[in-house]
């Protein structure tokens, strides 16, 4: 398990703050709410410290997925798993038939495979290393008729805090155009988890229409951490 397993130069488990970079030191501060299971040895890289999901958020979201999600659709595929935060959580549910975990750093894939070990549910997961599109239209078109996707994207670093209105189009690597084209190619059924301050009329442009899409702000201490948005036929909240 775990243990024995030898973590490639650029993963870590930070165990004082002496050995971490200063620029994480934020967010190691916060390790316990971003792992509860951290001191079980929790690896991450630096750069995946930025983006990952804070476990009481992950739950949340992958509680709706589960009860979102139509009868019909039970594979659920995680387009850019990190280091693991919402794969790990969407297992907990049970609710999957298989989960379809993508990464395109082989070391931060490394890092959500023994993280989800911690967790005790990485028997549930088939794990892939390359880029999500690719992977979608080639390994796992069958499963599409079966299928949502979840998608935490790099949001370009964490420079997005400073925009006033998250411009969504210039979002880096990946544009919401292109994450929204690509996805809704596979599935209908498409939940995107995006900065909190973007622009909702950028949004709003993928729904058919007369039809409606959700928008849910994820709160930590009385503000909002990241939204989610829910395209296609996923059930509302109550
Ligand atoms: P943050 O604003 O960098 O953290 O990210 P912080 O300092 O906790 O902000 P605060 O103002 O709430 O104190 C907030 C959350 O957004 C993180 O916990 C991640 O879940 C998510 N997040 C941040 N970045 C930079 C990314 C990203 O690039 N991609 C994705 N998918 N999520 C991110």
């Amino acid at each position: 398990m775990a243990d024995t397993e030898v973590a490639p130069p650029e993963v870590h488990h930070y165990q004082s703050i002496e050995e971490v970079p200063w620029d994480i030191q934020n967010y190691w501060a916060q390790r316990h709410r971003i792992f509860s299971r951290y001191d079980d040895g929790i690896w991450l890289t630096d750069d995946a410290w930025f983006g990952v999901t804070p476990e009481p958020v992950a739950h949340k979201i992958a509680n709706h997925m589960a009860e979102a999600t139509p009868e019909d659709r039970c594979i659920l595929v995680d387009c850019f798993a990190g280091a693991g935060g919402n794969t790990i959580a969407f297992a907990q549910t049970r609710k999957w038939k298989r989960i379809y975990a993508i990464e395109k750093n082989p070391a931060v894939l490394q890092c959500a495979q023994h993280n989800a070990e911690i967790y005790g549910v990485g028997n549930q997961i088939t794990w892939f290393q390359g880029d999500c599109f690719d992977i979608l239209q080639n390994q796992l078109k069958d499963l599409a008729p079966y299928s949502v996707i979840f998608a935490s994207p790099p949001w370009g670093g964490p420079g997005y805090r400073s925009d006033h209105v998250f411009n969504l189009s210039t979002m880096e690597p990946y544009s919401l155009k292109r994450l929204y084209k690509e996805y809704s190619m596979f599935t209908p059924l498409v939940a995107l988890f995006l900065p909190r301050t973007s622009d909702a009329r950028q949004m709003a442009k993928f729904v058919p229409e007369g039809d409606k899409a959700e928008v849910v702000h994820y709160c930590m201490d009385g503000h909002s951490k990241a939204l989610c948005i829910y395209y296609g036929g996923f059930a509302s909240h109550n």
